[in-house]
C-alpha cells in the first residue's frame, strides 16, 4: 500500500539562512554572477517597493506585489537561454524584467494600457496571465510546438500554489508527461492563494511530489535561496532540451507583501510569521551576507545601485507616460472579437460620461 508518509521530498538548498553553505559548492558560482545575481534581486526589490509607492499615489491601477519572490523568479529566469519561453503571470514582473522586458512596457501594464500586455516581437514572453492556472495549458502547447518544429527552445510555466487547485494545472503536466514535452512548471509556493493557506489548497505534503503521479520528475526547491534555485532551474532545462521530457518545481518561498494593493493581509496572516520570514529568510539578505564575506559588495555600492535604480524607475513612468493616448472607452474593444450587446451599452454609458468630462 501507498504510504504518502514514506514520500520524502528533502529541500534542495545551497546558501542558508546566514548566508552559509557547502565552500566546495559555493565556489563554482563566479563572483561576476553573484554579483549581478544580487544587483538584480535588489534592483527588482526597489522597483516592487516603488511601484507599491506609486499605487498608493493613485499612478497605477492595482498591484501585486513580489517582494520576497526575488530569488525565485530571478534565479530561475538567469538559468534560462534568452529564446526560453516564459510564461508569466501577474506576480511574475521580475522575471519579465530579468528576461527582457523593459521597465517602461511594466508601466504600461499596470496603467491598464492595451500596449502594456502586447510583448514585442522579439520577447520570447507570453502575455502576463491574470486567470489562475492557464497559462499552464499555454506553455504545454508551446512547448509541444516547439518539439514538433525540432526547435530548441524550453518553456518556463510561473504559477503560484493555488494553481495547483486548477483543473488546468492537472491537465497540463499530464498531456506534458505523455507526450514529454520541454516544459518546465515551476510553482513558487508563497503559502497563500490571496487569503488561502496552502494547506487548505492540497492534502499532498509537497506539492512538489504531484510530478510523481504524471510521471515527471519533481523538485522541492528553497525558494529563498537563489543559487539553489539557479541550479535546480538549470538542470531542469538542460533534462528538458535534450528530450528528457518536462519538470515540476516547487519552490518554498513567502510574500511579503499583500496580496494585492485590495487585500489587507493582516486579516489572515499572523504577524510573527511574516516577521520570521522577514528577519530570517529575506532572499537578498541571505545573498548579500554570501557577497559581503567575499569582499564584492559594500553599503556604498548597496546605496549607489538603489539610487541608480530609483532613477531608472522614474525615468521609466516619465518614458511610459509621456505620450499616453486613448481613453477608457477603449477598453470594451478588446473583451471579445464581437462585442455583446451588453458590452455595447456600456461602451456608449462611459462615452457619455466622458462627454461630460466625469472619466478620461
Ligand atoms: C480562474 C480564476 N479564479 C479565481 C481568480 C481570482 N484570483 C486572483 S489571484 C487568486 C489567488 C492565486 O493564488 P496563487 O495561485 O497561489 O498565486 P499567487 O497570487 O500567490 O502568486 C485568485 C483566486 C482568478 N484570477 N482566476
Amino acid at each position: 500500500m501507498f504510504d504518502q508518509n514514506e514520500l520524502q521530498f528533502e529541500m534542495v538548498q545551497l546558501l542558508d539562512e546566514n548566508g552559509n553553505g557547502d565552500e566546495q559548492e559555493l565556489a563554482s558560482f563566479s563572483d561576476e554572477f553573484l554579483v549581478t545575481l544580487y544587483r538584480w534581486m535588489r534592483k527588482a526589490r526597489v522597483i516592487d517597493e516603488r511601484l507599491l509607492k506609486m499605487q498608493r499615489q493613485g499612478r497605477i491601477g492595482t498591484y501585486a506585489p513580489f517582494s520576497g519572490q526575488e530569488a525565485a523568479q530571478i534565479g530561475s529566469v538567469m538559468a534560462l537561454r534568452k529564446d526560453d519561453w516564459i510564461f508569466p503571470s501577474y506576480r511574475e514582473i521580475a522575471a519579465c524584467l530579468v528576461h527582457g522586458l523593459p521597465l517602461a512596457q511594466i508601466f504600461q501594464y499596470v496603467r491598464g494600457r492595451v500596449i502594456g500586455k502586447r510583448m514585442p516581437d522579439d520577447l520570447n514572453i507570453f502575455p502576463i496571465q491574470i486567470i489562475i492556472g492557464a497559462q499552464t495549458l499555454h506553455a504545454t502547447g508551446c512547448a509541444w510546438a516547439t518539439k514538433l518544429k525540432g526547435e530548441t527552445q524550453v518553456s518556463v510555466c510561473y504559477f503560484g500554489d493555488g494553481a495547483t487547485s486548477e483543473g488546468d494545472f492537472h491537465e497540463a503536466l499530464n498531456f506534458a508527461a505523455v507526450y514529454r514535452v520541454p516544459v518546465i512548471f515551476f510553482c513558487q509556493n508563497n503559502h497563500y492563494a490571496i487569503s488561502v493557506p496552502v494547506h487548505k489548497q492540497t492534502a499532498s505534503r509537497t506539492i512538489a511530489q504531484k510530478a510523481l503521479a504524471y510521471g515527471m520528475k519533481g523538485v522541492l526547491v528553497d525558494g529563498n535561496d537563489a543559487l539553489a534555485v539557479y541550479k535546480t532551474m538549470k538542470q531542469a532545462v538542460e533534462a528538458a532540451r535534450n528530450g528528457e521530457g518536462p519538470m515540476l518545481i516547487e519552490a518554498l518561498t513567502y510574500r511579503l507583501g499583500p496580496h494585492t494593493t485590495a487585500d489587507d493581509p493582516t486579516k489572515y496572516r499572523n504577524a510573527e510569521e511574516v516577521e520570521q520570514w522577514k528577519r530570517k529568510k529575506d532572499p537578498l539578505h541571505r545573498l548579500r551576507v554570501l557577497l559581503e564575506k567575499r569582499g564584492l559588495w559594500t553599503e556604498a555600492q548597496e546605496e549607489a545601485w538603489v539610487a541608480q535604480v530609483n532613477e531608472e524607475v522614474t525615468a521609466a513612468y516619465e518614458e511610459a507616460t509621456a505620450n499616453e493616448t486613448g481613453s477608457l472607452v477603449d477598453i470594451f474593444d478588446y473583451v471579445y472579437g464581437k462585442p455583446s450587446k451588453l458590452l455595447q451599452e456600456q461602451q456608449q454609458e462611459v462615452a457619455r460620461r466622458k462627454q461630460r468630462k466625469e472619466v478620461k
